[in-house]
């Protein structure tokens, strides 16, 4: 099943079927029976026939109020990528560290506010040489932490600020429209299909200049633990979203 929110009012994806739904967008992707919730939007069958144009044309980013945080270093890839650009300025062993330690790396990402939806423009620093995006699996989490959905989160950094520095990471990720997160919530009652994949395009002026794919399978850590992590010691009253961390990482600084 597929939240979507829109201009007109937030949507209901089953089974090429879109309901509309009645809620608060944030009272809604709050709820820890989001999953029940959603069941009885199709039960209570208030279909919507041009549910497709709204989503095409009416589409907002499905955040309102809540903070942005992410994950790294959870993928052997960023791992290897990281530490081979950190070991000039001695900043190497940490992303080795962190890979195995208990404690996973975290860092705040952004706002709502700062962040842009599906298809729109994310930014690039002017002071940066090297800049990536990285394509992430993103958790939707309540305000008590239960995990309620899924959606795609962009962690766009500057490669060339991070690696220059292990320090300047907040400067290398937190920046106006750093962040990039939608189109639509997935919600389900069994965990994230193992089997799915992150798959990666980029093109410049319509040519493809690099394409890279990863399993989430590949991810050394459960979503669980990095949650629990996450809300020890800090509230969330409007819930969260967390970027899981990239597993392709473009290793030549594109042109
Ligand atoms: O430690 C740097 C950031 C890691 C990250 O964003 C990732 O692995 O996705
Ligand atoms: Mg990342």
């Amino acid at each position: 099943m597929k939240l979507y929110r829109t201009s007109k009012g937030v949507l209901l994806e089953f089974e090429d079927t879109f309901y509309l739904v009645h809620s608060d967008w944030s009272d809604l992707i709050n709820s820890d029976s989001l999953y029940q919730e959603c069941e009885s939007i199709i039960k209570g069958g208030e279909e919507i026939k041009n549910g497709k144009e709204w989503i095409t044309d009416f589409l907002m980013k499905p955040i309102e109020g809540q903070e942005i945080w992410a994950t790294g270093v959870t993928y052997f890839n960023s791992k290897m990528g990281r530490q081979e650009e950190a070991e000039a300025t001695g900043g190497g062993d940490f992303y080795e560290r962190v890979y195995h330690a208990d404690r996973p790396e975290l860092f705040f990402k952004s706002t709502a506010e700062r962040a842009v939806g599906h298809q729109e423009k994310v930014a690039i620093r002017k002071d940066s040489t090297w800049d990536v995006p990285e394509p992430e699996l993103t958790l939707c989490i309540s305000p008590s932490g239960k995990i309620v959905g899924y959606t795609i989160g962009n962690d766009m950094s500057s490669r060339s600020i991070e690696g220059e520095n292990p320090l300047y990471l907040p400067q290398a990720k937190t920046y106006d429209r750093s962040a990039a997160i939608g189109p639509c919530i997935f919600v389900t009652d069994k965990p994230f299909p193992s089997d799915a994949k992150i798959y990666l395009e980029i093109s410049r002026d319509g040519q493809q200049v690099f394409e890279g794919s990863v399993g989430v399978d590949q991810i050394v850590r459960k979503f669980e633990d990095i949650v629990a992590y996450l809300y020890s010691h800090s509230t969330y009253p409007k819930g969260c979203f967390l970027m899981t961390g990239t597993g392709i990482v473009p290793i030549q600084p594109l042109r």
